[in-house]
């Protein structure tokens, strides 16, 4: 029975139905049991009480993907603490934002950083303590001798659950404040909408250091009490040789050009599954089609972001579009509107804007940003340009926001502008997202310079203060940006010059 509104009570209530199934599937062909979850929670929870945090309290979380992170983010929810993901590859530059932000009680994180990490005078009064890719560390020392009984803390269903980051126009970063009402009423909708149960088998190689892999993925597949293999990162071989033994899969776009691209990838190996879901970005129609034709899946395409958890999903029976991102999601409203906020007629392009019990609270500490964000009457702007059609399908044709999406990872151009523009020699930069046949989008950084720095410097420049993925997979010197009469940079005519950088014959 759930009894307050934390959202761990509805897992607990699954788990406790199911006292001897397995919840994950390890690389190593180990397993962990709902019950040995529900052991291990209740042994991280009272760490986490021991060592200072309380209700609210932010717990930072940088650590490999394994069984022990995944019930660390689950024994936060459990003590009332406040998760928060942060991606494996952030560089210190750029965790030193998130821990002055966010004022974490604890940092948890790998062994090999934990000395440097707790060096930094962004973490202030925070606890570093270490966990492994392996599961192992301080913190999962500590739990071997706690009590594997936790009275789960009671919660409003409106208190803070988790914040997660999510860089903005301005190239600073802002934490998406996340209550369990939010997260809770999106995991049930997706359990109903999607069909998961105790029979399913989700083969999970997302990261969990975002809203995909953790909220869409593993709540999803928890509410359902199936069970996950649950590996540490995407590969496309281990996933033809997994996908036997499971009945659903969810991942990006990337996941789904690669799996084409294996000669593993066949019809056989998918026989058993009874439903792909793709999102995070622009699923193409072409792989739509393309996998429908080696497997016969259509895959189901669904639209989120991490202020709003999912809002719309193709329907698991019915009409799949491809090229749309589906209907709205029950108890979900979405429209496309004008710049005033006033609905457009279907067919025509406007901003999308969506309302319901799965909208985030804010971001942390930015009044202003989040009024900013949302209409009077509540619903949220999303940044996204979509149209519906006749039927009430939703297509993503644009973004009204300055973001690169590639591999299923944001990335702010204004971030990386930022790095390149302080260099020597260096007048200006414009940083555009171009077709790519492995990651979506990849991003370019055309550069304006009087004395054009050597190309290494630049990408070593930008090692050093941000993560790997935001890297330029091309730079071009130009001896001026494009600007239009108001002086702005045109950046569409740049993406239009260098649309074919990399070529997409060949993709799939
Ligand atoms: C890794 N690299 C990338 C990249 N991922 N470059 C561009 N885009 C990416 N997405 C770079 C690394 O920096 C490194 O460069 C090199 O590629 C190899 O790194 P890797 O870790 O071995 O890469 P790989 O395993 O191939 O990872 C690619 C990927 C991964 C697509 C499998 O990025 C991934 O799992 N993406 C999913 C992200 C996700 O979960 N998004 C959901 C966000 S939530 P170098 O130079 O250092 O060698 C959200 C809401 C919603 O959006 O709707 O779901
Ligand atoms: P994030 O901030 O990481 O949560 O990313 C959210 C953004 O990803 C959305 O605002 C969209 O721009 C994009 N996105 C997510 N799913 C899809 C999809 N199926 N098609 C197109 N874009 C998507």
């Amino acid at each position: 029975m759930v009894s307050s509104g934390n959202f761990f009570e509805a897992i607990q209530t699954v788990a406790e139905a199911r006292p001897t199934m397995p919840l994950l599937e390890l690389a190593d062909g180990s397993v962990r049991t709902y019950p040995q979850m529900l052991e291990r929670t209740a042994q991280l929870a009272h760490v986490l009480q021991t060592l200072g945090v309380r209700t609210g309290d932010r717990v930072a979380v940088q650590v490999e993907k394994s069984a022990e992170a995944l019930f660390l983010y689950l024994a936060c929810l459990r003590a009332g603490a406040v998760f928060l993901p942060l991606n494996t590859s952030y560089t210190q530059h750029e965790l030193d934002h998130f821990f002055r932000d966010a004022e974490p009680a604890l940092i948890v994180c790998d062994p090999s950083n934990a000395d440097a990490i707790a060096a930094r005078p962004s973490v202030g009064l925070a606890r570093v303590i270490s966990l492994d890719a392996a599961g192992g560390g301080e913190l999962a020392d500590l739990a071997d001798d706690a009590d594997k009984d936790f009275p789960t803390i009671a919660m409003e269903p409106g208190d803070l659950a988790s914040l997660i980051y999510t860089s903005g126009t301005t190239g600073r970063a802002k934490g998406a404040m996340l209550s369990h009402r939010a997260i809770a009423s999106n995991a049930m909708t997706l359990r109903a909408s999607w069909s998961f149960s105790p029979d399913d088998v989700l083969l999970h190689m997302l990261p969990i250091y975002h809203v995909h892999g953790l909220f869409v993925a593993s709540n999803t597949a928890m509410l359902g009490g199936g069970r996950m293999i649950f590996l540490p990162k995407f590969d496309a071989e281990i996933a033809c040789a997994s996908l036997p033994k499971a009945t659903a899969m969810m991942g990006v776009p990337t996941f789904y050009t690669r799996l084409l691209a294996c000669p593993a990838f066949t019809a056989a190996v998918t026989q058993h599954i009874r439903v792909f879901i793709s999102g995070s970005a622009p699923l193409l129609a072409e792989t739509f089609s393309r996998f429908e034709e080696v497997t016969g899946h259509r895959i189901l395409e669904r639209y989120g972001m991490t202020e709003t958890g999912m809002n719309t999903s193709n329907p698991l029976e019915g009409v799949r579009k491809p090229g749309t991102v589906g209907l709205p999601l029950p108890g979900i409203s979405v429209r496309v509107c004008n710049e005033m906020g006033d609905p457009v007629p279907p067919g025509e392009p406007g901003t999308v804007e969506v309302m319901g019990p799965n909208l985030f609270g804010g971001y942390w500490r930015l009044p202003e940003k989040t009024g900013e964000e949302f209409r009077a009457d509540g619903f949220f702007i999303t940044g996204d340009i979509g149209r519906l059609d006749a039927d009430g399908y939703l297509e993503i044709i644009g973004r009204a926001k300055d973001l690169i999406i590639s591999g299923g990872l944001n990335i702010y151009p204004k971030e990386i502008e930022t790095v390149i523009d302080a260099l020597k020699g260096v007048t200006e930069s414009a940083v555009i997202g171009v077709p790519h046949p492995d990651f979506g989008e990849a991003v370019v950084a055309v550069i304006a310079a009087s004395e054009p720095p050597d190309e290494s410097a630049v990408q070593a420049a930008l090692r050093e203060d941000l993560a790997g993925f935001k890297l330029p997979k091309a730079i071009r010197f130009v001896p001026e940006l494009p600007r239009n009469a108001m002086g702005k940079v045109q950046k569409n005519v740049l993406r239009k010059a260098f649309a074919d950088l990399f070529t997409i014959s060949g993709a799939n």
